[in-house]
């Protein structure tokens, strides 16, 4: 194994160089291209970070495969490769291309069986660093990062997010969100992901669920929040929800797990029209 706390420095610069490319973009951000719908939108800082954090990535690290949001598979061939690096250049697009300072970038690597060993998330507005180690805790700019202790929903601050196909199918978090709008103290809709879940593993918030999420918006954030020792399951508490390629994930304080999912699955379980 290579020297874990080395490679996360090396990472922690390459997404400092990814925010002064957002920062730079941030007061004219094209739109490039529309992909699945048209909320779902990339800019030319996504393929410009990208860029720059995948090159990185290749060059200090050729034996392992890349997977990034904008650019597919890159590097070592994923079928030999022993470890996999999953790039986010903007999480949180729709609020950059909007001129909403509330994006970030995020960076994980995993094993082949995609755990998660290391990550770090970017927010370049606010200069916050977030980052984790499997095993070795989770920090924010250096300091030490820990759950909250809320352990009831009607003392709990949640989010969550809507996905881009929210149009097309009656399945798109509405019935969750208005289900737990009425037992909690507020609910945020804030539109990063990644972000999301590190302001979970910072106490700012209590607890995060979302479904059709992919692996590069979520690893770092899955990885952050245990390490500050809170949870990240599946919609049926199973502990390896980043297998699925669009997931549906909770993230809490640990306190209120069982009591989201009991939320989310009395929904559910009540609307036949729900894709499983
Ligand atoms: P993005 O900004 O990188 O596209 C907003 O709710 C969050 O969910 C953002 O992190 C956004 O990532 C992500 N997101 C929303 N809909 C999505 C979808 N259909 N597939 C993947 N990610 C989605
Ligand atoms: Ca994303």
């Amino acid at each position: 194994m290579f020297n874990l706390d080395a490679t996360l420095q090396t990472i922690i610069a390459i997404a400092r160089d990814a925010g002064h490319i957002l920062l730079h973009h941030f007061d004219n951000p094209t739109i490039t291209a529309t992909k699945s719908t048209d909320s779902d939108i990339v800019t030319i800082a996504d393929k410009e970070a990208e860029e720059l954090i995948v090159a990185a990535l290749k060059q200090q690290f050729p034996d392992h495969h890349m997977v990034g949001e904008e650019g597919g598979g890159t590097g070592a061939p994923a079928e030999t490769a022993e470890y996999f690096w999953f790039v986010d250049p903007i999480d949180g697009t729709v609020n950059y291309a909007g001129g909403m300072p509330f994006f970030s970038t995020s960076i994980a690597l995993t094993d082949k069986n995609r755990q998660p060993i290391l990550g770090v998330i970017y927010d370049p507005w606010r200069d916050e660093m977030f980052s984790a180690i499997q095993g070795k805790g989770a920090f924010l700019n250096g300091q030490s990062l820990k759950v909250s202790k809320t352990a009831s929903l009607a003392k709990a601050l949640l989010s969550s997010g809507f996905p881009y196909n929210k149009h097309l199918q009656p399945d798109n978090n509405l019935a969750e969100w208005a289900a737990f709008l009425v037992q909690v103290r507020d609910l945020r809709r804030l539109g990063s992901a990644a972000l999301d879940l590190c302001y979970v593993a910072a106490a700012r918030m209590d607890g995060y669920w979302e479904q059709q999420l992919n692996p590069w918006d979520v690893l770092a954030g899955i990885l952050i929040v245990r390490e500050a020792g809170g949870m990240v399951t599946d919609y049926e508490g199973g502990a390896n929800p980043q297998q699925e390629h669009k997931g549906k994930y909770v993230a809490s304080n640990g306190h209120l797990h069982a009591a989201m999912l009991e939320v989310i699955q009395a929904v559910r379980s009540s609307r036949s029209d729900f894709a499983t």
